[in-house]
């Protein structure tokens, strides 16, 4: 880990005889000033008429401060409000030139600086990193032909089919109006009775419903541009896209009971997951693949693609990866940029255009407008993290916070004063398809939107057994919070369209005594076949990459063992962490002092994908009557994880109630203990919890 700067209150400082702060002067410090400049010879007490008397209002340099700090917040996101961000760049590996005329789609092995800020998308700024919610997945690449804007999300489909309903989508999942709560959540009414009503979000809900909105680390999901573009090239002919992100890392969730509690243990874990990645060094990594079919193609799949509630099976057209994004450097300062970042899916570069999807026609305008309000001014380009690093040039002009200083007369074209004044470049300026819209206007659906269930179907029947159950136990849960029953009803009504048997489950774990009547499709389910790439668990990848194992020691542990996990758990990628009963470290049994990374109680198994328990058998009586010890240990198996234990380690197993099954493993078999630790022990969990 880097060693961060010690502040100016550090070791150095210390309080004078009348109480006020003295530090010693450090000649490479520069002078505090005001905004103005003016040093500052006090920072530490106001102007005051005398030393007990009313404070001045002549004292400019408290009311700049004050001032300053007064405004020191700008409206958060309407929604996504809650993201981490980091720096990075995207490499093509393989040429779309064929297709496309954009540079970044074309030019192999050139590496374009992005941007990528993920978020949750119910909470506020403040709120908690694991809340079941889709993720946010927005990348800047900040292109040779200006910014491009991949503004997308961790699941390939979304709620509405029409930009009019995200208002009504995105109230009912907030916080209900009248009482402010829940923060961050859709196990609420408002959220339940919307979807009731809306067949529509039924493929999507399956998602939200599925492990995939409760990510172990922003470093293991996938990433969906959810819409159809099209991709030009130089005659002007069209492709239809299709974009994703594949982690490096492979997918990886948590489960429901972990997520709640990660809440509490650590509000900010994915953040700080991410933080802590980069800040020693690593990276996070994702290929880049696309989806390419022509009008043709599209023209014979059983959906629409300009549905935004589809997806495009693999099976009917492969995903083809074409580079990789790698995100190496945590920002600077959070505000200036992971909070200032603008991102607008209309923001594309020569080569790419929209589809008719009409959800990201509705967005093309609804992002520059909310960053009008959310930052300020049009001016908001000039922020260092939202100006292209291509050059630019235009004749927009002034406005609030214009930090532009364009010289000369001529601020419009044509003109003739100037000769090097910008102009527009009819061949490589960005062109748009030419289509034949033709048609008759009104406000219609198409009718080939009408399906809405055979896809939520696919994606249920793709899940693995425990999938299923996971969903099944989802749907229970967040139902479970609906006051009214009607609502309950009415999802489960929809739910035996998808898949009559879970509907049944669904109606069982809520204790319906009478299976509600099934909703009426507009159109018939269609019987897809399953796709194997839906599934989670079927295409997790068994690693210690990115991972990392806690190791829970106390006075008396044996050391070597403790070595010996470390260093083979590193060797493998994972990072290690030593928790102690004290924070300060432990004497291990060789009398050496072992110094650790987290004391017990403030660093719980939730926060690990696997945990050893060293202990001495003194130190393991002693812990059982530690309630942060049996937790420790408890939550582990329950969250289904791997366990290295010792003879010092049974009491505590004892104590946690915990009969060994395979996922148990001897501390001292380091390669066994971290086969299992590639892995959650999913067979352990129909023995901890009863699922629906
Ligand atoms: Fe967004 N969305 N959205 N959205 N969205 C915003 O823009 C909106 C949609 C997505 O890290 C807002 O600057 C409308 C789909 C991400 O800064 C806002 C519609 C997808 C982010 C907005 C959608 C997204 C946003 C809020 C339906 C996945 C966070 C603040 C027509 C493909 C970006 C802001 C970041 C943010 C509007 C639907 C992804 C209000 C009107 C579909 C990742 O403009």
């Amino acid at each position: 880990m880097k060693k961060r700067k010690q502040d100016d209150t550090g070791p150095d400082a210390h309080l004078g005889t009348g109480g006020e702060l003295h530090q010693h002067a450090h000649a490479e410090h520069p002078p505090l000033t005001t905004q103005q400049g003016i040093p500052i010879s006090d920072n530490q007490n106001s102007l005051r008429a005398h030393p007990r008397g009313p404070t001045l209002l002549e004292d400019f340099v408290l009311r700049e401060k004050i001032t300053h700090f007064d405004h020191e917040r700008i409206p958060e996101r309407i929604v996504h409000a809650r993201g981490s961000a980091a720096h990075g760049f995207f490499e093509l590996t393989d040429s779309l030139s064929d297709v496309t005329t954009a540079k970044v789609l074309t030019e192999v092995g050139v590496q374009t600086p992005v941007f990528t800020r993920f978020s949750t998308v119910a909470g506020g700024a403040g709120s908690v990193d694991t809340p079941r919610d889709v993720r946010g997945f927005a990348v800047k690449l900040y292109t040779k032909e200006g910014n491009w804007d991949l503004v997308g999300n961790n699941v390939p489909v979304f709620f509405i089919q029409d930009a009019m309903k995200f208002p009504d989508v995105v109230h009912s999942v907030k916080m209900e109006p009248d009482r402010g709560f829940p923060q961050s959540a859709s196990a609420h009414d408002t959220f339940w009775d919307f979807i009731s009503l809306t067949p529509e979000s039924m493929h999507t809900v399956m998602w939200i419903m599925s492990d995939r909105t409760i990510p172990r680390s922003l470093r293991m999901i996938e990433g969906f541009g959810v819409h159809s573009f099209r991709l030009l090239n130089a005659a002007g002919e069209s492709t239809f896209v299709k974009f994703h992100w594949r982690p490096r890392l492979g997918m990886q969730s948590t489960v429901w009971d972990e997520a709640v509690k990660l809440a509490g243990a650590d509000p900010d874990f994915h953040r700080r997951d991410l933080f802590d990645t980069l800040d020693a060094g690593g990276v996070a990594e994702w290929d880049f693949a696309v989806q390419l079919f022509t009008q043709e193609e599209a023209d014979g799949f059983p959906f629409d693609h300009l549905d935004p509630t589809k997806l495009i099976p693999e099976e009917l057209v492969p995903l083809r990866v074409i580079g990789r994004m790698v995100l190496d450097r945590w920002p600077d300062n959070f505000f200036a940029e992971t909070e200032q970042v603008a991102f607008c899916p209309a923001n594309l570069v020569p080569g790419i255009d929209f589809s008719n999807d009409p959800l990201l026609q509705g967005r093309l305008f609804s992002y520059l407008d909310t960053q009008l309000s959310r930052l300020g001014s049009p001016n908001f380009t000039q922020i260092p993290v939202n100006a292209p690093k291509c050059p630019f040039a235009h004749h927009q002009r002034d406005g609030h916070m214009q930090t532009e200083q364009p010289k000369g007369r001529v601020n419009y074209e044509p003109s003739s004063l100037a000769p090097d004044s910008p102009r527009a470049d009819p061949n490589a300026g960005f062109k748009s398809a030419a289509v034949d819209e033709g048609g008759v206007r009104g406000r219609v659906r198409a009718e080939s939107f009408a399906d809405h269930y055979s896809q939520a179907r696919q994606f249920f029947i793709s899940q693995t057994e425990i999938e299923q159950s996971h969903i099944a136990s989802a749907l229970v849960f967040e139902l479970s919070k609906v006051e009214h029953v009607h609502v309950q009803q009415t999802i489960v009504g929809h739910l035996r369209v998808i898949d009559e048997r879970l509907g049944q489950r669904v109606a069982d774990g809520l204790g319906m005594d009478k299976l509600p009547p099934a909703a009426h499709p507009a159109k018939p389910v269609q019987k897809l076949p399953p796709s194997a790439a839906l599934s989670l668990i079927g295409n997790a990848k068994d690693t210690l990459e990115g991972r990392c194992i806690g190791i829970l020691m106390a006075d008396g542990s044996d050391g070597a063992v403790i070595s010996a996990l470390k260093k083979a758990a590193q060797a493998q990628g994972a990072r290690v962490k030593l928790v102690a009963p004290r924070v300060g470290g432990v004497t291990l049994a060789d009398g050496k002092h072992q110094a650790a990374d987290g004391q017990l109680a403030g660093t719980p198994s939730v926060v690990f994908d696997a945990v050893a328990l060293v202990l001495s058998e003194d130190a393991g009586r002693k812990l059982c009557r530690e309630a942060a010890a049996v937790d420790f240990v408890r939550d582990a198996f329950g969250h289904l994880k791997a366990i290295a234990t010792d003879a010092g380690a049974q009491a505590l197993l004892q104590a946690a109630g915990i009969e060994p099954d395979a996922g148990v493993v001897r501390a001292d078999d380091v390669k066994a203990f971290l086969k299992a630790a590639t892995t959650r022990q999913w067979v352990r969990e129909p023995k901890v919890r009863t699922l629906a």
